[in-house]
């Protein structure tokens, strides 16, 4: 097995999918969790400078989704062919266009600028993605797609606490069906042993 290294800020946000299904197939991994002190010097041994970054045997790779996509197959919740890994990753895709969509306002520096893009967010932005993909969870049981455990719901059960920290909202509370789909992932006792030992962070 690849010895596996997770280096990332002490947050959850774009690391923790990745953390998340790394201990959803049992696959050991040093969860390393860099200061931002410690950030400047370690930023230029990075492959774009920035992190996560995941370490497979020494080999340094960078990419959130990429690394994500690389150990769902690993651990059998990627496609069983092309079709279904595309049906997946446009699932991840919508999560992550959501996300960058809620980002944009959240990290807005003109306030007057931000109230302004707030009231599109809430009103309209976040009601659309949500609304849609309840549908589509309460379509495939569940799931975000092909009615079974995805990398795409783990990838949005481990990002989702990213997103109410930076809408201030608790996202899922009228959508029962993405609410399932991130319980579904919960459950599972690996991603329990992982959540009872990681550092408690507000992000
Ligand atoms: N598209 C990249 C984005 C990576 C990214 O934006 N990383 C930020 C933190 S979330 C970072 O490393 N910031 C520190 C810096 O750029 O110096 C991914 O999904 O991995």
């Amino acid at each position: 097995m690849p010895e596996y290294k997770v280096f990332y800020f002490n947050v959850k946000a774009l690391g923790e999918p990745l953390r998340f299904l790394l201990s959803y197939g049992n696959l050991p991994f040093e969860d390393v969790r860099i200061s931002r002190n410690d950030w400047p010097a370690l930023k230029p041994t990075m492959p774009m400078g920035q992190m996560p970054v995941l370490e497979v045997d020494g080999k340094r790779v960078h990419q959130s989704l990429a690394m994500c996509r690389y150990i769902a197959k690993q651990i059998g919740v990627a496609g069983k062919d092309a079709f279904e890994d595309l049906q997946i990753d446009a699932l991840v895709d919508t999560i992550n266009e959501f996300r960058l969509k809620i980002a944009i306002v959240s990290y807005e520096p003109d306030d007057a600028v931000k109230e302004k893009k707030m009231i599109t967010l809430t009103q309209e932005v976040i009601p659309f993605y949500l609304t849609k993909m309840n549908v589509v969870a309460k379509e495939n049981g569940g799931h975000l797609v092909l009615n079974r455990t995805t990398w795409a719901d783990i990838y949005f059960a481990g990002i989702i606490d990213y997103l109410n920290y930076l809408t201030k909202l608790d996202l899922l509370e009228n959508f029962p069906n993405l609410r399932q789909v991130v319980d579904n992932v919960l459950s599972n006792e690996n991603i329990q042993k992982y959540i009872a030992q990681r550092p408690v962070t507000e992000v």
